[in-house]
């Protein structure tokens, strides 16, 4: 059953959101991953986010790019997390979208990450889970180490190459 409902607000958002849940997987968390819009469909949105408590969805991720209210209307209509990811889809860089999904007016947050920011959005839902599953929590402290062994390996490798100049 899938713990993280992954919300699209349009087919041209799914490219950049590969990378959200493959990271998802990677932590051994099964998304739900929908395409539904806060304007376009939004008796739909209501209604899947209504019930998806009970469906076994723990937590929220919706991205949307323009005025990207997708986050703040799911977030509206649950007591559960929801984490937003602004997208590039218009002349503006996502600027437009990165205000429209921080800028939640006092009550209804929405837990932002960067412009295009998927993989965070899923490693920030993963820490979230990991407070109640344990096995995703062991798997964070694993991708940490990765991840400061990488930056150590760098480190050498170009200190190296800068005492080699
Ligand atoms: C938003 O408008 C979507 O999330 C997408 O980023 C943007 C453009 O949508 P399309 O016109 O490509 O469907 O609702």
């Amino acid at each position: 059953m899938p713990k993280v409902a992954l919300i699209m607000g349009s087919a041209s958002d799914a490219p950049s959101l590969e990378g959200c849940y493959k990271t998802l997987k990677r932590f051994g968390i099964e998304s739900d991953v929908r395409v539904m819009s806060a304007h376009r469909t939004p008796v739909d949105t209501a209604a899947y986010v209504k019930s998806a408590r009970d469906n076994g969805v723990e937590l929220f991720i919706a991205a949307a790019g323009k005025a990207a209210h997708l986050a703040g209307v799911i977030a509206g209509h649950t007591t559960l997390p929801v984490i937003g990811i602004p997208m590039v889809s218009s002349t503006m860089d996502g600027l437009d979208s990165l205000l429209s999904v921080v800028q939640m007016p006092p009550g209804i947050p929405v837990a932002t990450v960067a412009i295009g920011g998927g993989e965070n959005a899923a490693l920030l839902a993963a820490q979230i889970l990991a407070i109640k599953y344990p096995e995703i929590g062991e798997k964070l402290v694993t991708h940490r180490k990765i991840m400061a062994d990488g930056v150590r390996e760098k480190n050498t490798e170009i200190r190296e190459k800068f005492a080699a100049l």
